[in-house]
């Protein structure tokens, strides 16, 4: 599917002044509220060292919302000052701004500081790393409509002035998110075919998700083969063999396929996108190749952080259970970094995994994917939820026959026994591809009888 010239226009372009690449040595100022307790801007500190900001000062605030500036006023006029003291490029909120505070703020801030929340700076992340065409696809349709109320609210308020300029640019915004949600349809329907396909040819579908920096490309490179597939889902091939690992929020970005054998058995296993909170639902649908990879995976395997503290455990838990929904193949739950803490505090972990999930998963599996413990026993347990299915023949040794066996060990896993002119066959795989294998060796049967 090539890009027309007539849909090439990048509108989101245009409503932004900031690029995230252009600078690596920008500052900022974050800003965190609670309405409950004390707030904690340590993943906000760290989502702005992955957007490329050195943080140079924190302003937390207690309190419940306010209309204006989100955070109190005097708590706005605080954070005015120190921009202007520190000469901060932006100042980063944990939270989502509404498009009237996000102008209320850009009128008391000095001129050209830039006003970043949670969602617009994991955008930002994205934009700036995501390689294939349905992740950037993806954000550009993320950024489209994140900008489109705030560009509304701008439409709104200068209205005498400039009602046809911005009230055009409204029109190309929604106009652009039609056309990219239509090409995303396609790539996904591609996809779905695609997984199809491999299903038919026997390959068992495992998807790894969860919260960013949980340790979901490290288990990946810990359980897939050497190889990849020649020619393998091309828009999200590994094409140079590596998912890359880092301690850092957002480094996985685009979903990346290797094979893997588990059990005896052909499998893909699909790296997703990580997970982050604070990110509105229609935005996480944006994010649609990690979502389909899970929900329409034979197991998904979630991976969880297990050196995180129990609260943020638990919370990171919640959030990814919740924006993953119910995959419709086994979920399994992999208590990552092991190696990081104590069984005492392995066992808490479970305990909370049982309160937050209880039977929406079917196993809870203690692993370290960097030091390769607890693996077995998880190949073990993927093994065996996935869908399996065995039948029996009894075949005249024809070269039919030899034909039909080449056929079954591309599909699944097949034993075979040679007695006088019969073979004794065993043949194990996915249902469906059990359910061909007897359809062709009832017609082997069928001719060797005439
Ligand atoms: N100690 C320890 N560290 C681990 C383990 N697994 C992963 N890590 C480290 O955790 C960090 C994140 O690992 P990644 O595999 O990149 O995590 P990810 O979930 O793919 O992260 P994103 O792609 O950013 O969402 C890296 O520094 C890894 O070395 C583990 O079992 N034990
Ligand atoms: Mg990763």
């Amino acid at each position: 599917m090539q890009d027309s010239p007539a849909t090439q226009t990048d509108v989101s372009t245009a409503t932004t002044d900031d690029d995230p690449a252009a600078d690596a040595d920008r500052t900022a100022i974050v800003v965190a509220r609670d309405a409950d307790q004390q707030p904690d801007t340590t993943e906000i500190e760290r989502l702005a060292s992955a957007a490329g900001y050195a943080v140079v000062d924190a302003i937390t605030q207690r309190r419940r919302e306010d209309g204006q500036y989100n955070v109190g006023r005097g708590k706005a006029e605080e954070l005015a000052r120190r921009v202007a003291e520190t000469g901060a490029d932006a100042a980063l909120f944990d939270v989502e701004l509404t498009p009237g505070q996000y102008s209320a703020l850009t009128g008391l801030l000095p001129d050209g500081v830039r006003i970043i929340d949670r969602h617009r700076l994991v955008l930002d992340i994205f934009e700036t790393g995501a390689g294939g065409k349905a992740a950037r696809l993806q954000v550009e349709l993320a950024k489209l409509r994140y900008e489109l109320p705030r560009v509304r609210e701008t439409e709104e308020r200068t209205h005498m002035q400039r009602a046809a300029e911005t009230g055009s640019r409204v029109v190309d915004i929604e106009s652009r998110i039609r056309t990219v949600e239509t090409k995303l349809d396609r790539l996904a329907d591609r996809a779905n075919e695609r997984r199809a396909e491999r299903r038919e040819q026997g390959f068992d579908l495992v998807a790894i998700a969860g919260y960013t920096n949980a340790g979901k490309s490290t288990l990946l490179h810990r359980l897939a083969d050497d190889l990849s597939v020649e020619g393998m889902e091309p828009d999200h091939a590994d094409l140079d063999g590596v998912a890359e690992v880092e301690d850092r929020l957002f480094k996985t970005l685009d979903t990346t396929t290797r094979r893997a054998t588990v059990d005896g058995r052909r499998v893909l296993l699909t790296d997703t996108v990580g997970l982050v909170d604070g990110i509105p639902h229609d935005l996480v649908a944006a994010f649609s190749t990690t979502l389909s990879a899970v929900a329409d995976s034979d197991a998904a395997l979630l991976v969880v952080d297990a050196s995180d503290d129990r609260e943020g455990f638990r919370e990171k838990l919640r959030v990814s259970l919740d924006e993953l929904g119910h995959p419709r193949g086994e979920l399994l739950i992999v208590l990552n970094k092991a190696d990081l803490v104590d069984d005492g505090a392995l066992a808490a972990r479970r305990e909370v995994v049982e309160e937050v999930a209880g039977d929406r998963v079917t196993e809870v599996l203690p692993v370290s994917a960097l030091a390769g413990t607890g693996t077995d026993r998880l190949r073990d347990v993927v093994g065996d939820v996935l869908p399996d299915a065995t039948a029996v023949f009894d075949l005249p040794n024809t070269g039919e026959t030899q034909s039909f066996l080449a056929w079954a060990h591309e599909h699944g896993r097949v034993d075979a026994d040679y007695t006088g002119n019969r073979v004794h066959v065993t043949f194990s795989a996915r249902p469906a591809v059990v359910e061909r294998a007897r359809s062709e060796a009832a017609t082997v049967e069928t001719d060797d009888g005439v």
